[in-house]
């Protein structure tokens, strides 16, 4: 027991203590344990006593916190394994080269923007794990990186030649780059843009530690099923303290826990500042995680202060030191670091004369140059070493740093470091000197790269260090060996043919889900996704079946143990059930999407959720995971305003295919019927397992049970183009000349339908009607034939799918359940008249048909809608729209208040 944590509990027991001499004698008795058994013996006794004092008549609680010193000991320290002067001279280089990457980008294009101090801040923690920890190989570790410190990653890749000169002249070039044969590089970490690079995209703050979460524990899920052995790998997360915000940062903190992921380590660089100002100017950020991480589970690594302090804390018998530090709040620690040593030998050890005697021995010099925990390579190696020696736990390091370390005057702990992207040749010459950088004045106020020979020392350690850790880092692997898909007929012919049964297309899917599950390939790479809707969409079945993964597998009798759909959580269960956290869910979904990159191993995840806490509540996610190039299916269920009668507002989903519309790789559909959407899981398939294209689907799925009818022979190829022809409402003498065309999609295409047998029942009028599966592919194509008859006016115009569908002038009218942007997103696309109805406003909660009588989507709105667009067109007299108006009782008064 070290005199420090004897003194801190001194000082905050100091005038407490009713009984000092009882109190000197535990203590004193405590010691000599510890000296003569050892610190388990010192464990197992004050487990016992603190049981005993648990007792509700006692009714002790644990104070939370320790001081604010380093959780590892000096003598508790591996030797250093490394050449700490190359590394220390490497991580010099690194910092240069980055900033150097920032400056010019900046001195040549003011508008391009980068940062500084993020990386000056992390680099060490950065070089550590890169000399010593992170693996590549085989056996890769998944390393996240702080987003914008990036040019830090990438001036190691300079170093170690996977870069070039030219590509850390071009950074965030991406575009003119090309034009010069180099490669641009992204501001941040983006797979989509550096696909041989970057794995993981972290450039919204949040996202990343989330994700890391579910990555270590995706690895545990392969492992426990049998198909991949990842023991020997890790997930490394460094992330910003500023970013422990975001509630995504927190909000799986204790499923890490409870997993017992003890393949993860976050590095929480603890600059105490974000962009603003500082993260906790009143208080203390590294004492607030600590306490929250250890009330999660986490193992809590605080990497204070560095070697230099050692010294000082053998000789501060006082205990003065740990008092000061546990007063001092974060705003004042950034002053420190911003101020030089004359300051904080006046102000920081000026506080206590017992401090003022501690510093007696150091230079103003010296002072200034005592290291925070996180810029001291031997403390961070034995922090880091700490973390992956934890077994049955994920690992916090909280490491302090000073944000801008080095910028000096240009930006050390200055408050507005965070957007320092200028410097002038002073602080560049200041910086050179202050890392003894091999640069000439000139070279220096030029923002020369730093590049030594290869046979230098430097580089020789360097590539030296990163073969032992298996090759280097990041690197992304694009394809995975092709995972043949069953015959379409094997588990989804009775969707095909389904002939007239009544079915829902959710538990259509789930029966193909069923199928896929029992083939001997594909089924075992299968990964149904639920967060806690199992049920509501008829998936209960599937739990005894192929079990839900828990780590523990079982440790109770289920209350329905006798029925066949009993609830069962097995170590190689397959479903994962995240509970109600759709950022969880969407987070394994991801794990599980970019399996085919991140492990070689493709799999196939099936998400299924209330479509409307999908891109609504976790869009972001989504965004990511179409960065990170995921493959997978996202069903929205329940999907459409109408036809999830009851629930309303908040739960009626109309805008979500749009969103998906915005997603590049994203292929958005909505069926309506089972066998269109058997074709899509077919063709979305064989997309991304066989011929390994970066895209993911969104595909709706709806709750309503209605009669489906087998597919039209020959439609397969456009229904996955977006739109295919369902029927022609022929009449024998029709009143409006050429058929008008109706277009409908998801459920909405059943009331188009009914309207068209009622345009020709009652007025005569002749349709075609189109089964519109996907306004958003249909659209893509669509911009593609414009551009390229746009950019070759000399060649063969082309025509898009659905020009040549709608061609002519007869009227187009659209009903959706989605708002009216959605079919919207063909308008232009041909030439005729195009009339959209759709689901736009709030929902309400009331019945199927009140809802699409409300929203004017019904068979009736849609006649009326096609009787106006043929008046409109000169094709019919007007008169005919007031009689449908009056034959079906049509409210033209009606609350239009859903267009608020
Ligand atoms: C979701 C999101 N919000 C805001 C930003 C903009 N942003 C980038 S870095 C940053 C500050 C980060 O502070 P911190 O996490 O403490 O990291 P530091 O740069 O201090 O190391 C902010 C607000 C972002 N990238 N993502």
């Amino acid at each position: 027991m070290s005199d420090l944590f004897i003194q801190h509990h001194l000082d905050l027991s100091a005038g407490l203590d009713s009984d000092p001499q009882e109190s000197a004698e535990w203590r004193d008795s405590l010691r000599a344990v510890l000296h003569a058994a050892g610190p388990a013996r010192v464990r197992e006794l004050m487990d016992m006593l603190s049981a005993l004092a648990r007792d509700p008549s006692v009714a002790w609680q644990p104070a939370r916190g320790t001081p604010y010193v380093n959780s590892i000991s000096p003598s508790q320290q591996p030797e250093f394994p490394g050449d700490l002067a190359i590394e220390e001279r490497l991580a010099s280089l690194m910092r240069w080269n980055a900033l150097a990457m920032v400056v010019r980008a900046n001195q040549a294009y003011g508008e391009l923007g980068g940062h500084i101090a993020s990386y000056a801040s992390a680099a060490d923690l950065f070089e550590v794990g890169f000399n010593h920890f992170f693996r590549a190989g085989d056996q890769a570790d998944l390393v996240l990186f702080q987003p914008h410190s990036a040019p830090g990653v990438y001036a190691r890749a300079f170093l170690e030649g996977r870069l070039s000169e030219s590509d850390v002249a071009h950074y965030r070039q991406e575009i003119g780059a090309r034009a010069t044969g180099a490669r641009g590089l992204s501001s941040y970490p983006h797979p989509w843009l550096m696909p041989d690079f970057w794995q993981f995209p972290t450039g919204s703050m949040g996202l990343g530690p989330i994700s890391s979460i579910y990555h270590a524990r995706f690895m545990h899920y392969l492992q426990h099923r049998g198909l991949l052995d990842t023991k020997a790998r890790r997930v490394w997360g460094v992330f910003g303290d500023g970013e422990m915000d975001e509630p995504e940062s927190m909000s799986a903190l204790t499923l890490a826990a409870r997993e017992k992921l003890d393949n993860l380590t976050w590095v929480v660089n603890c600059n105490l500042q974000r962009l603003d100002g500082p993260v906790r100017g009143n208080g203390r950020i590294i004492d607030e995680l600590e306490a929250l991480f250890a009330g999660a589970g986490w193992r809590v690594i605080k990497l204070v202060w560095g070697s230099d302090w050692d010294g000082l804390f053998a000789r501060d018998i006082t205990g003065a030191l740990a008092r000061v530090f546990s007063q001092t709040v974060d705003g004042q620690f950034q002053t420190f670091a911003a101020k030089d040593g004359r300051y904080n030998r006046e102000h920081f050890f000026g506080q206590d004369p017992a401090l003022a005697a501690l510093a007696q021995g150091l230079s103003d010099e010296q002072i200034d140059r005592l290291k925070r925990g996180g810029h001291d390579l031997v403390k961070i190696h034995a922090a880091y070493h700490a973390a992956a020696h934890t077994v049955g736990q994920p690992t916090v390091i909280l490491a302090q740093t000073k944000k801008g370390y080095g910028m000096g005057d240009a930006g050390q702990g200055r408050m507005t470091t965070h957007q320092q992207k200028k410097l002038e040749r002073t602080d560049l010459l200041a910086f050179r000197n202050r890392f003894n950088l091999p640069l000439t004045d000139e070279q220096a106020a030029a923002l020369e790269f730093v590049k030594p020979a290869d046979d230098s020392p430097e580089m020789r350690y360097l590539h030296a260090r990163r073969a032992a850790l298996g090759g280097t880092l990041p690197s992304r692997r694009r394809q995975a060996d092709a995972l043949p898909v069953p015959p379409l007929a094997q588990y989804g012919e009775f969707a095909l043919k389904a002939a007239g049964k009544e079915m829902s297309t959710t538990m259509a899917f789930v029966r193909m889900l069923g199928g896929l599950l029992k083939d001997k390939t594909l089924g075992p790479r299968v990964v149904p996704i639920v967060a806690d809707e199992a049920r509501t969409f008829g998936m209960a079945n599937l739990f005894k079946q192929i079990g839900i993964y828990s780590f523990s597998g079982q440790n109770y009798e289920p209350e329905d143990i006798g029925s066949l759909m009993s609830y069962r959580e097995a170590t190689n269960g397959q479903i994962l059930e995240e509970g109600i956290s759709e950022a969880g869910a969407l987070s394994s979904w991801t794990a599980a999407a970019t399996s085919y990159s991140v492990h070689g191993l493709p799999m196939m995840p099936f998400y299924i959720y209330y479509s409307m806490f999908g891109f609504q509540r976790v869009g972001d996610l989504i965004w990511a995971a179409a960065d990170q190039r995921a493959r997978g299916f996202l069903l929205g269920a329940t999907a459409g305003r109408t036809t999830l009668g009851g629930e309303g507002l908040q739960h009626q989903d109309g805008s979500s295919l749009v969103q998906a519309a915005q997603i590049p790789n994203c292929r958005a559909y909505d069926p309506c019927f089972a066998g269109e959407f058997a074709v899509i899981l077919d063709h979305g398939m064989r997309q991304m397992l066989e011929d390994q294209r970066d895209v993911f689907y969104y595909v709706t799925l709806m709750n309503e049970n209605y009669a489906q009818p087998s597919l039209p022979a020959g439609a397969e190829q456009d229904v996955i183009r977006g739109m295919y022809r369902w029927a022609d409402m022929a009449v024998d003498k029709p009143v409006a000349g050429a058929p008008v065309r109706l277009l409908g999609s998801g459920t909405i295409l059943r009331e188009v339908i009914a309207a068209a047998e009622l345009l020709r029942d009652d007025w005569q009028i002749a349709s075609e009607v189109w089964s519109a599966t996907s306004f958003s592919e249909l659209a893509r194509e669509a911009r593609e034939v414009e551009r390229f008859n746009r950019l070759h006016p000399d060649q063969p115009q082309r025509q898009s799918h659905v020009g040549r569908c709608l061609a002519g002038d007869a009227p187009v009218v659209a009903a959706s359940d989605y708002v009216r942007a959605w079919p919207q997103l063909i308008a232009g696309s041909f030439d005729a008249p195009f009339t959209v109805l759709g689901t736009d406003g709030f929902g309400r909660s009331d019945t199927r048909a009140a809802l699409r009588s409300f929203f004017e989507v019904n068979r009736h709105h849609v006649v009326l809608a096609t009787l106006d667009a043929l008046a409109r067109a000169g094709r019919i007299d007007r008169s005919l729209c007031a009689q449908a108006i009056q034959r079906y009782g049509i409210d033209t008064e009606a609350d239009a208040s859903w267009n608020c």
